[in-house]
């Protein structure tokens, strides 16, 4: 049947992809790892490179790739992009596990890393790979042979939406929110910020790195809008029908924390309806724009059907 042939030919395609993001990403965050022991010695550095040199899912960086491609982009050099925003999200993960936030044992299958070193080496760490995502980022400009202007833009791009109206922001009123109801206009607004802003900045980022058009830029945006609060409504319905050695984190701590998820507002039947929701209209924003749409439709779909 044609329909059931597009949707397992689009999971090959989106598996294929976060293949070859983790495989060529990972590289380079061994590769920085070591780098940065040698500017950042000692125990702090050790923790460092634990905390860069993690092995997650790499949606991001496959969304960098994916990107890109789809304005046609043709130089691998983009892994070093995908690997400078892969490298603000494992600042945030440390982050975010801290006993001050969501006070967390397990992450990416092993001690999240105040578990592994301690408090005070894991906030240092936190906040030293802010600066190494810049370097890292700069790096990758150099390798892609972009102009300092096009730097700039891109530098703005991530560290705004790592920032007060993205990922930072998001965060805090997410910790404001412990313990209290949120509607769902509060809940959008909420995942949009703290997790939506850093999807979508990762494929902004991919067309900038292709010096894209506005337009085009614009669509990627969009894109990345709608399938950054998708993977957020997909990861609040994970933390209640996964498990622990699944997520490779601690399954049912929003619960534990009392936070408001899409599941608890509206279950886990409407919520992964909405994902779906957000990762069609996601879609759609590429089709009207008229970029190629294969890939990233294919990782919107994986998004929205993820196990982990
Ligand atoms: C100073 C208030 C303040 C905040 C600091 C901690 C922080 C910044 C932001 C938290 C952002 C955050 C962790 C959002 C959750 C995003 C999320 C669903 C993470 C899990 O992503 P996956 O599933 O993980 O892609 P892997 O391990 O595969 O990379």
């Amino acid at each position: 049947m044609p329909e059931r042939r597009q949707v397992s030919g689009e999971a090959a395609l989106a598996s294929a992809l976060l293949a070859e993001a983790r495989e060529r990403v990972d590289r380079l965050l061994d590769a920085w790892s070591e780098r940065i022991q040698t500017i950042v010695p000692g125990r702090t550095g050790e923790a460092l490179a634990y905390a860069l040199n993690t092995p997650g899912k790499r949606v991001r960086a496959a969304l960098v790739l994916a990107a890109y491609r789809s304005v046609g982009g043709i130089s691998p050099a983009i892994a070093a992009v995908a690997t400078a925003v892969e490298t603000v999200h494992a600042y945030s993960l440390v982050h975010d596990d801290l006993p001050c936030m969501d006070d967390d044992a397990l992450r990416r299958g092993r001690p999240t890393t105040h578990r592994a070193y301690d408090v005070p080496t894991a906030t240092r760490v936190g906040f030293l790979l802010v600066p190494v995502a810049g370097l890292v980022l700069s790096q990758a400009a150099r390798d892609l042979v972009l102009s300092e202007p096009s730097l700039g833009r891109m530098a703005r791009e991530l560290f705004e939406a790592g920032g007060i109206e993205g990922m930072v922001g998001g965060q805090w009123l997410d910790l404001e929110a412990e313990g209290r109801t949120l509607d769902l206009d509060g809940l959008i607004a909420v995942h949009r910020a703290k997790t939506g802003a850093l999807i979508r900045a990762a494929c902004v980022l991919g067309g900038m790195a292709a010096e894209a058009p506005p337009a085009a830029l614009e669509a990627l945006g969009h894109y990345g809008h709608e399938v950054g609060l998708a993977f957020q409504i997909a990861d609040d319905v994970l933390d209640v029908i996964g498990t622990s050695a699944q997520l490779g984190k601690t399954a049912g701590r929003d619960a534990e924390l009392a936070k408001s998820t899409y599941v608890s507002v509206l279950g886990v039947e409407r919520a992964r309806e909405e994902a779906a929701t957000h990762a069609h209209r996601a879609v759609g924003h590429l089709e009207a724009a008229g970029l190629e749409v294969g890939a990233l439709a294919a990782l919107a779909g994986y998004i929205v059907s993820r196990e982990s």
